[in-house]
């Protein structure tokens, strides 16, 4: 076996590896249509490659023909995989259109056997060469936001492999046009074998690793929301709290944090049951939401509590007010149950100052709680910003 014959068994066997990989990942909980697209890609890719080494035993025409009409569609595949994390769509027309001139070609040149060897090497080229360039530049232009990085290595992997087949055209083009050098050849594609491996290894590395950016993404998503309301959790505006406070003391500003919570919320579920609470929650989420300015941070820190950082406020009567807009919000909410059974809810606040009530979460936490017991003590459905506000507001 020639050294040749040797590296492109082992760029089978290497694409037979990554595209089984790419499949058995592309299967898994996070379902990768990308993966899949480019793990057929390559299985086609590597059957081409299989076809091809075959007509050294079986009628070549047939063999070389179909090989590389394998080998023209493996390209397709894989680009697909690629554009399939963004949403833009090959087109179907040009693109079979593509194929079908390069199967045509192929079959013509196999079967009147007119320099076949030089057009299975440069038929399926162009296609591949069309595709993969635009593949990466769509990868870059649409590319997923959470995998950016990965993105431009993708990117930069296929103008790669661009590059290498069609210097592959050129080299082969130039050897071709001199005496036939059995060497020469062997060594050029000995060469082009291993920069395929590399390249078909980089690409699948950096798809595998877009994979893993866009779950992480998705855990912090989850890690950061409330299941029920969809809302930020804990958590969440604990993280967004750290940075308004480094934000309001480098710049000198205050900002506020309301705390709510659902008055006799207990009773909506002992007597309306458990479900019917949730969607007590869900609709006071999504009151508060709407009642909520772009900059503000809500978030459900408890059962049926919900936390906001207000920080556009710069005194504690409008952080109060605002509050008040909130409480309006959910007071508003009318759940029709039934026929005549609209189910109504209020909430009660409490309202603290940064840095007046507090340098951090602890303090202005403490002191916005106490406050909202107060406001529960006082008759609920209020608001309180003060200790010494023994009544509350309710407008
Ligand atoms: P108060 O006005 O003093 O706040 O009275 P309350 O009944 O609202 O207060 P309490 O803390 O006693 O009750 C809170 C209830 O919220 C108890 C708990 O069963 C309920 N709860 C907590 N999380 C959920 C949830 O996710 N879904 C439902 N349906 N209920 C929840
Ligand atoms: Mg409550
Ligand atoms: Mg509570």
């Amino acid at each position: 076996m020639s050294r040749a014959q040797t590296l492109v068994l082992a760029l089978l066997a290497l694409h037979l590896l990554l595209g089984g990989l790419s499949l058995v990942i592309a299967r898994g909980e996070h379902r990768s249509a990308a993966l899949r697209w480019w793990g057929w890609g390559l299985l086609t890719y590597a059957a081409g490659l299989l076809v091809t080494i075959g007509a050294a035993v079986l009628p070549r025409a047939f063999m070389g023909a179909a090989g590389n009409t394998l080998i023209s569609i493996s390209p397709v595949l894989c680009a697909t995989g690629i554009v399939s994390h963004t949403r833009f769509e090959l087109s179907r027309a040009w693109v079979g259109a593509a194929a079908a001139l390069t199967v045509a070609l192929l079959i013509a040149a196999n079967a009147a056997d007119y320099r076949a060897p030089l057009a299975n090497l440069i038929v399926p080229t162009p296609i591949a060469i069309v595709l993969f360039l635009v593949a990466a530049f769509v990868i870059v232009r649409d590319g997923p936001r959470e995998s950016r990085m990965a993105n431009q290595f993708l990117a930069g992997v296929c103008v790669l492999a661009v590059a290498v087949w069609s210097i592959r055209i050129a080299v082969m083009l130039w050897v071709l046009e001199g005496a036939y050098d059995r060497e020469r050849v062997d060594i050029i594609i000995s060469l082009f074998a291993i920069a395929q491996m590399v390249t078909g290894v980089a690409a699948t590395l950096s798809l595998f690793w877009i994979d893993v950016r866009l779950m992480q993404a998705e855990l912090a998503r989850v890690a950061h929301s409330d299941s029920l309301t969809g809302l930020p959790n804990r958590r969440a505006i604990l993280t967004r709290f750290i940075e308004e406070t480094s934000r309001a003391a480098r710049h000198g500003q205050h900002f506020a944090l309301a705390v709510f919570d659902l008055d006799h919320f207990k009773q909506v579920n002992d007597k309306r049951g458990h479900i019917v609470g949730d969607e007590v929650l869900k609709a006071a989420a999504s009151a508060l939401a709407g009642a909520k300015r772009s900059e503000d941070i809500l978030a459900r820190i408890g059962g049926e509590e919900f936390a906001v950082v207000l920080s556009s406020q710069q005194s504690l009567g409008g952080a109060v007010d605002a509050a008040q807009r909130f409480r309006e919000a959910v007071e508003r909410i009318e759940l029709r149950l039934g026929v005549g059974d609209d189910l109504r809810v209020t909430m009660s606040g409490g309202v603290a100052l940064y840095p007046e009530d507090g340098l951090d979460w602890d303090a202005l936490y403490g002191a916005a709680d106490r406050r909202l017991y107060a406001a529960k003590r006082a008759g609920r459905n209020r608001i309180v910003g003060r200790d010494d506000d023994t009544q509350g507001k309710t407008r």
